[in-house]
């Protein structure tokens, strides 16, 4: 695939190996003093990866206008060479998670081979039952899952056993069900039995799932049902999958919560219960805002990270699915990606730099501010050294974004892609 070379991200690097290896030593030093090992921590933090979703790198957009890029993906090709790009230069980002019927492809060997040859494999695949497609029998304008007519939930269910068959052909593990059934009015739906039917139709789609995956199952608050939605909460989500079986977990979307709401304590309970299926990493102001993450709240990325770092400290066992799901309006979607899969893996680092023994003993004693202030002291702690050689150590750019720049990549898509409709809403 037709990515950065290999002596253009060294040219990138050699003039800042010197400070790297300065900042990281000093970095060490500061840690030992805090009893912690800078290696054992560069080392966790080169083990964690978090997926791009094939969507996020082309423009976003919102229902009032989309504003395309330079070179925006055609397929989803591209979008594979795309992805390739950010894990070429950022290390962080070895999976991609295919959105079904956008990535659609006439061969699946293929795009495997395609995504081997970029360094990429598959993460879980997205069914889309919110939008209507050319062609398509029955319309989900009235809901999907859920919707009263019985041929329109088994169109649902079926669209849903498709995408597990793609996801077989391309060696991925996990589905995750998003739905935006839901109403406008109060009185519209029979909130009791639109459950109902959202738990037998997915009852049909865990059926079909193979032993080794998992099903995971997205809330959101609102939109585009505006009133209410049928997998509103991690309430909703959590007795879902409790009736589903043990394959079935709860997806945690950062932006799918109403302002101000404790994500990190939703997550904790979920460990608690073993549901807790993943993420979907975005930042908000106000809603599903799909910012980058950790651009508005950096501190609530850490207290996420905080909830799972204690969780496997303490030798719960789990395997959360982690992925960015962001829209980017106004940036290159590749530097967005990059710098947002940097921020996560920053805020994993800092979570790692907690001092539990001292946290547990100030938890105990009821020493509110101690507890606080030990959380503070990690979230404070710049890390970028330990990033940048752990970026370093596996052959990327010390500064992805600068080195993403100066290969002229964009550009040279862009004279190889025609340029992109603009105009119309869209979420993506
Ligand atoms: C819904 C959502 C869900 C979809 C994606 C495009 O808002 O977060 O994950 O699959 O956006
Ligand atoms: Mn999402
Ligand atoms: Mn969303």
């Amino acid at each position: 695939m037709n990515l950065i070379s290999a002596d253009a991200i060294t040219a990138h690097n050699e003039p800042l190996l010197r400070h790297v290896r300065n900042d990281y030593e000093h970095l060490g030093e500061q840690l030992a003093r805090r009893h912690i090992d800078i290696d054992t921590v560069r080392q966790q933090v080169a083990a964690f990866g978090v997926a791009i979703p094939s969507w996020g790198v082309g423009t976003g957009g919102t229902r009032f206008a989309r504003f395309p890029g330079q070179g925006e993906p055609r397929n989803v090709f591209d979008k594979l060479q795309d992805c390739g790009v950010i894990q070429q230069l950022a290390r962080a980002t070895p999976t991609v998670s295919l959105h079904i019927p956008w990535d659609k492809c006439s061969d699946w060997s293929e795009l495997r081979d395609a995504a081997a040859s970029a360094g990429l494999a598959f993460d879980a695949m997205n069914s889309n039952t919110f939008s209507d497609q050319p062609g398509q029998a029955h319309s989900y304008k009235f809901g999907s899952l859920t919707h009263t007519d019985a041929a329109t939930r088994a169109q649902a269910v079926a669209h849903n056993l498709e995408c597990i068959e793609i996801g077989k052909a391309l060696g991925s593990k996990a589905l995750t069900v998003w739905i935006g059934d839901g109403s406008n009015f109060p009185g519209q739906q029979h909130f009791r039995r639109a459950f109902d039917r959202y738990l037998e139709s997915a009852q049909q789609i865990y059926a079909a799932l193979p032993g080794d995956w998992r099903m995971m199952l997205e809330h959101k608050i609102c939109e585009p049902a505006f009133y209410a939605t049928v997998i509103q909460d991690w309430g909703s989500s959590f007795l879902a999958a409790q009736t589903l079986g043990p394959k079935a977990q709860c997806l945690v979307d950062l932006g799918h919560h109403a302002p101000n709401v404790n994500i990190e304590l939703i997550v904790a309970r979920l460990i608690a219960a073993g549901k807790l299926a993943g993420f979907h990493f975005n930042d908000s102001k106000y809603g599903d805002d799909d910012l980058d993450a950790g651009s508005v709240s950096p501190y609530r990325l850490f207290l996420v990270f905080n909830e799972l770092v204690a969780a496997a400290h303490e030798g719960v066992a789990f395997d959360p699915a982690y992925m960015l799901d962001q829209s980017h309006n106004v940036t290159d979607p590749i530097e967005s990606l990059m710098t947002s899969a940097v921020q996560v893996q920053r805020s994993y680092a800092q979570a790692l730099l907690v001092d539990r023994a001292a946290l547990d003993a100030a938890q105990d004693a009821n020493d509110a501010l101690t507890a606080t202030h030990l959380l503070k002291q990690a979230f404070q702690t710049d890390v970028t050294p330990l990033l940048q050689r752990v970026r370093l150590d596996a052959g990327g750019a010390i500064d992805p974004v600068a080195a993403y720049r100066a290969s002229g990549y964009r550009q040279r898509v862009a004279g190889e892609r025609p340029a992109a409709a603009g105009g119309g809403g869209g979420i993506v």
